[in-house]
């Protein structure tokens, strides 16, 4: 057990000033037991608690860290960007520059806009949706997490989900109503509910791969069906990159699958841990947004020049190191490796992966949709969580939710992290 009084007393503390002394609920490890512990900094692939404890690090702030933390490179040019001011409210070059990058980057977009999150992206690209085809009614799939916006909140994945419940107090029935829920993968779901609602529906939100439910990809032809469907009944396919973007290629998963979203939404890599989402698409949906159209988005700090900066410094080291092809091999080296423990050790652990994006379901496979995942051991996973903890490496809290490795990792680590999970394994 590693030392943690110091994390404990901040807990105690952190419990009387903030709901469940928590700003994300996830991170309070209400999925695997215990207290979270407190970060004073992080550097690569390590982050460092409160109680001098160094962790070895997979879960990446939830995926900006795909270069590791405290990138040099991005830390610089935050650090410049602040000396110039923190924010304008006013347009900056950083907003143009970036904006840029990405249209490059990711062909389907048009245009883009910036605002503060991930959820801020969806719920924004959700109300473009509506207001360009005016329509109300939207398709999301269960297991899938696009934020904590009202509509979308019936049947989220992460969080809600991992509290065993499904949908969140506070959201009117009025809202829900919209949104019907399908099982992903179901091909014959999604038939069905063009047929009977095409003409209503607005659109269609799925993430670029479901990774809030640990991880789970469309089967061959799945998300070919979904645009083809959009398309047919004019309505309009949203792809959730805030996760995938920039982090399973490039151009994110829908360069991965050949895809051409009508809107996509980014969050994470794209402000490299600072405050910022996105959406864009087709020029002619977001020009539908004010001021130069009447569906009304906006944000205090949307566009930040710090934010800019960091997005814009992250995407240029991640074209100049060669990310890619490096996380392909971490990612390869780590599957290989724990495949073969769990094998050694008897225990049936399912480990799907993509790139460097992977969750191992402690359950016969394959996971193709959320019953599946619902099928894990969540108790001999929090086990095997806290058990790698003490041997000083940090997953996911939950074994739903995915992990992420970054370009900090090194083989070594990978080996050392099979070489822990092979031990903890057989004491399950
Ligand atoms: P944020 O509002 O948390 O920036 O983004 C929401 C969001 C939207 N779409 C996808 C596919 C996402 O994964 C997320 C947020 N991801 C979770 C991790 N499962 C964030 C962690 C948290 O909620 O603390």
């Amino acid at each position: 057990m590693l030392p943690r009084g110091k994390s404990d007393a901040l807990f105690a503390e952190a419990l009387n000033h903030i709901p469940g002394g928590v700003n994300s609920p996830v991170r309070a490890f209400r999925a695997v037991g215990g207290a979270p512990f407190f970060v004073t900094s992080a550097k690569g692939a390590w982050i460092t608690d409160v109680d001098g404890n160094r962790l070895l690090d997979y879960v990446g702030t939830w995926g900006p860290a795909i270069l590791g933390h405290a990138y040099p490179g991005i830390i610089d040019a935050v650090k410049a960007a602040a000396d110039r001011g923190t924010s304008f409210g006013i347009p900056n070059p950083g907003e143009v520059t970036l904006a840029r990058r990405v249209k490059e980057w990711v062909p389907s977009i048009g245009k883009i806009r910036f605002c503060n999150s991930g959820t801020e992206a969806c719920m924004s690209a959700i109300r473009l949706a509506r207001g360009f085809t005016r329509r109300d009614k939207i398709i999301k799939f269960d297991g899938c997490y696009h934020g904590h916006a009202d509509s979308l909140l019936v049947k989220a994945g992460s969080g809600a989900l991992t509290f065993g419940n499904p949908d969140s107090a506070g959201v009117p029935a009025d809202f829900a109503k919209h949104t019907l829920v399908l099982p992903f993968n179901d091909a014959e779901a999604i038939r069905a509910a063009f047929a009977a609602h095409g003409p209503e529906i607005a659109a269609v939100i799925v993430e670029g791969v479901p990774a809030n439910a640990g991880l789970y990809l469309p089967r061959p032809g799945y998300y070919e069906l979904i645009t083809q469907l959009c398309r047919d009944a004019g309505s309009v396919f949203i792809f959730d990159e805030v996760m995938t973007g920039f982090r399973l290629a490039k151009g994110g998963a829908q360069e991965r699958y050949s895809l051409t979203p009508d809107l996509s939404c980014f969050g994470k890599i794209i402000g490299a841990g600072l405050p910022v989402g996105a959406f864009g698409g087709r020029t002619d949906i977001m020009d539908c947004l004010a001021p130069l159209g009447p569906v009304y988005q906006a944000g205090t700090l949307s566009g930040n020049p710090l934010a800019m900066a960091a997005g814009l410094a992250a995407l240029e080291a991640l074209e100049a190191t060669k990310a890619y092809e490096r996380l392909e091999q971490l990612g390869l080296q780590l599957e290989a490796g724990m495949v073969e423990a769990a094998r050694a050790a008897k225990i049936p652990v399912t480990w799907q992966r993509i790139g460097s994006m992977f969750c191992g379901y402690f359950t016969e496979g394959p996971v193709w949709n959320l019953a599946d995942a619902m099928k894990s051991d969540r108790a001999r996973f929090a086990k095997f969580f806290h058990g790698m903890l003490a041997e000083g490496i940090y997953l996911a809290p939950s074994q739903f939710e995915a992990g992420f490795i970054s370009t900090a990792h090194t083989p070594e680590d990978i080996d050392a992290t099979v070489r822990a999970a092979a031990k903890v394994l057989k004491t399950l």
